[in-house]
């Protein structure tokens, strides 16, 4: 990484200004008074010193905001380099003096880690020593992580992984692969989001961002005076209600409502809080019970990752995350029995959340406790072999296994290049594969397509808008290198609303870039069994070609879960809609739902109203919150949000569509 202090005058004459000042403030020594192993000022001086620098910067009335962020980087790595552990201190208490977030916000960005606090401020003190704070790369930590101090940079036109190929592209590598006369089903679950400390009759309906547990105390809504008509809303209170090992359902002992709750929440979970272990056993089981009710057995599964729950950063305690985590695999392994199950790694499965460094950072050993226990988890399941496993505890869980019918499934971890993970800022735009993942998926599939084999990607977060957007132009680069020959299918959660991406040539943000004959890949977005936030759990397996591997139907499953509010009876799940059906697209059937068929979909949701709401409900699968898409336009982000593959592309079909609402917020 080079320190190109010089580019920035200005900027370099700050960073050369601090130290000297801040050694020169209060110490008149010479060279012989001094025994130099002694730290020469106190903590509290050297923090306090850099609190009056930023002060000084922040009042600065000729530089911008941009400006005095990176000032603070460059300060603040000078100071990293010898005093990390500093760094977590002053930039909190900055954070509280400069008053752009909450005490706690500043609290989850800057406090230093500890097992009790999911809180990444030791994670971002890490960041600055790796940093070059003059670089693109900062001005896109200081638009994300720092209320947009600085512009969103402009993703620059050259970023590139085609290096990584760098041959000419064959001329099969056009082929559109056609459909054979077989299928295959192949369950996709996602976004499990335990709650260990979900309570029956704990407040569901509260103030802070996660519901139903003890520490939910203060209800959203007034009390409402009439308790016995709320009681009467929700008596399913069965407190200790558990699945055994044979999957028959246990309810346990009906505890009355207690006062000062306005909605207690149920047995089986409630709309504004992560699931308990009884509803994630109830969807495991509803899987399990499916198969053997229509004499079906699913070839294999996939998991696109989450394990954790989402409560608040304090309340995110290390041993909490690693209990959440095996808990789950525990249970899907005791559901599932010997159905092989290829599970991915969520921002949620990792301590402190959504923190991963790369592995060239030097870093990376905070990480490998975590890795190491689920990738071993995974091998002892006998989801993935012995040096499947090894692999993935060099490669952020990341591992590609190839399966007897041909299908080669590559599954990696996206949470590199989320917006949360400090490390993702370290070296984006210098060392475009810093993490070296791109590396690995690129051999993956130059393999493949020599040997003529199809192949699946999966990944948690969708690598578009929640992304850098230097991710999501590389991985877009690479989908359509590999497109339509080698890669038939990409399956990915985390949203928990049940959506998808094209991908689209030349895309610009205007119907007219994105027509049938542009159109090269797609991404899959499935459902959550988190009802977090306002959905109905859901699941859903595909029909897969046996000769392509490309996808013929989605058929999808859900629970209507206020059903269960007042009901001493288990979750009814039941079949929500098949995608080949429920757009009314006239496609053949033997086509596969490939990404033209899906940019039929979207042609419908733009101009059929219907075809819109059909789409939200199923976003969220019937639940109670599903907007009412002819009130304005509160569904008309989907339509851009389904024809964008980038940050860049989203944001441009809205500047395209002036009277569009976003809704991605
Ligand atoms: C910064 O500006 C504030 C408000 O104008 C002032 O009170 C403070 O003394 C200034 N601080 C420094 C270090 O210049
Ligand atoms: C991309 O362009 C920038 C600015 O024009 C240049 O500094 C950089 O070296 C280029 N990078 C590559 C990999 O060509
Ligand atoms: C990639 O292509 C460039 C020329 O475009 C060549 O100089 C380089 O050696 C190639 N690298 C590999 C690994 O083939
Ligand atoms: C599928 O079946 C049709 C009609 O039975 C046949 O013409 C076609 O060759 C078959 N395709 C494959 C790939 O087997
Ligand atoms: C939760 O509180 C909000 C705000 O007061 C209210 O609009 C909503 O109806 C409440 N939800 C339930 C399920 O009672
Ligand atoms: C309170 O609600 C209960 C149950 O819904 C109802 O039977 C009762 O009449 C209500 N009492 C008042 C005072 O409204
Ligand atoms: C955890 O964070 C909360 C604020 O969000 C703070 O009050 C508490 O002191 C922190 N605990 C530790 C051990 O850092
Ligand atoms: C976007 O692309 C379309 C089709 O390629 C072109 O007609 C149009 O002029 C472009 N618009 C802008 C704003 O670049
Ligand atoms: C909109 O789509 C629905 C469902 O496919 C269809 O019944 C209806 O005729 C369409 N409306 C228009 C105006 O095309
Ligand atoms: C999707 O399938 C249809 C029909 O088989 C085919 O014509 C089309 O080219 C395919 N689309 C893509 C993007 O491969
Ligand atoms: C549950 O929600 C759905 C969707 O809003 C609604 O149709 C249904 O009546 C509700 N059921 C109960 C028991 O409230
Ligand atoms: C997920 C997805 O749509 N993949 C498609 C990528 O492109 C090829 C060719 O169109 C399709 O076969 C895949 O289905």
């Amino acid at each position: 990484m080079i320190f190109s202090a010089a580019a920035v005058p200005l900027l370099a004459a700050v960073a050369a200004a601090i130290p000297l000042e801040v050694y020169t403030n209060d110490l008149t020594l010479t060279n012989s008074d001094v025994d130099w192993s002694i730290p020469v000022l106190s903590d509290e001086a050297i923090v306090s010193a850099a609190l009056d620098t930023f002060t000084k910067m922040q009042n600065s009335t000729t530089v911008d905001q941009c400006t005095k962020c990176q000032s603070r980087l460059v300060y603040g790595k000078s100071l990293a380099m010898s005093r990390p552990d500093l760094i977590p201190t002053i930039f909190e208490l900055w954070c509280n003096i400069q008053g752009d977030y909450s005490a706690e916000t500043c609290n989850n960005k800057f406090h230093r880690t500890t097992v009790s606090n999911s809180s990444t401020g030791s994670n971002f003190a890490d960041l600055l020593t790796l940093i070059d704070p003059l670089s693109i790369d900062a001005e896109y930590w200081c638009h994300y992580q720092v209320k947009k101090e600085c512009p969103l940079p402009e993703t620059p036109e050259n970023l590139s992984i085609a290096y990584l190929w760098n041959e000419t592209r064959p001329a099969k590598a056009n082929t559109v692969p056609i459909p054979g006369n077989n299928t295959m089903k192949v369950l996709h679950i996602s976004d499990f989001h335990l709650e260990l400390e979900y309570t029956v009759g704990a407040e569901a309906n509260c103030t802070t961002s996660m519901c139903c547990t003890p520490h939910s105390i203060t209800p959203k809504n007034a009390i409402h005076s009439n308790q016995s008509s709320i009681h009467d809303l929700y008596t399913a209170l069965f407190e200790g209600s558990y699945y055994d090992a044979e999957g028959n359902y246990h309810k346990g002992e009906q505890i009355s409502a207690l006062n000062n709750i306005s909605v207690p929440a149920t047995t089986f979970g409630h709309y504004e809080c992560d699931a308990p272990e009884v509803l994630i056993n109830s969807s495991l089981h509803s899987i399990a019970d499916f198969q053997t009710k229509n004499n079906i057995s699913f070839e294999f599964a996939i998991f696109t990752g989450d394990l954790v729950d989402h409560d608040e950063t304090k309340y995110t305690a290390y041993e909490k995350s690693v209990e959440e985590e095996t808990m789950i695999f525990r249970d899907i392994k005791n559901s599932f029995k010997n159905l092989p199950i290829y599970p991915v790694l969520g921002n949620h499965d990792t301590f402190p959340y959504a923190q991963l460094a790369p592995q060239k950072s030097g870093f990376h050993n905070k990480f490998d406790w975590n890795i190491e226990l689920l990738t071993e988890m995974w091998m002892d399941y006998g989801w993935i072999d012995w040096d499947q496993a090894q692999f993935a505890k060099t490669h952020y869980g990341a591992y590609s296994v190839q399966l007897k019918s041909g299908l080669k499934i590559i599954s990696f971890n996206s949470n590199a290049w989320y917006l949360s993970n400090e490390y993702a800022y370290s070296n984006n735009v210098e060392d475009p594969d810093y993490f070296g993942i791109f590396e690995f998926i690129v051999n993956e599939l130059l393999e493949s397509e020599a040997a003529d084999q199809k192949v699946w990607l999966n990944f948690h977060i969708p690598l578009s808008n929640t992304v850098l957007p230097t991710a999501a132009k590389l991985f877009s680069e690479m989908v359509a290198r590999f497109s339509p020959y080698t890669i038939t299918g990409i399956f990915t959660g985390h949203t928990h609303r049940d959506e998808f991406n094209i991908l689209y040539k030349n895309n610009n943000g205007t119907v007219e870039s994105k027509q049938i004959e542009d159109v090269i890949n797609l991404t899959w977005i499935t459902q959550a069994v988190t009802p977090w936030v306002e959905n109905n759990p859901a699941w859903r397996y595909y029909e897969v070609d046996t000769d392509t591997f490309q996808i013929m139907d989605s058929l999808n499953y859900y629970t209507q879960l206020n059903e269960t509010f007042a009901s001493s009876d288990e979750p009814v799940w039941e079949f929500e809609y098949s995608a080949r059906d429920v757009y009314e697209i006239d496609w053949p059937a033997s086509s596969p739902l490939n990404a033209t068929y899906w940019h039929l979909v979207y042609e419908k949701m733009r101009t059929n109203a219907t075809t819109l709401q059909t789409y939200e409900s199923l976003s969220k699968r019937f639940s109670p919150y599903v907007k009412d898409c002819s009130e304005g336009d509160v569904c008309t982000w989907d339509i851009c949000y389904v024809s964008s593959y980038t940050t860049e592309e989203y944001t441009a079909c809205m500047k395209a569509n002036p009277h569009y609402v976003d809704g991605t917020s």
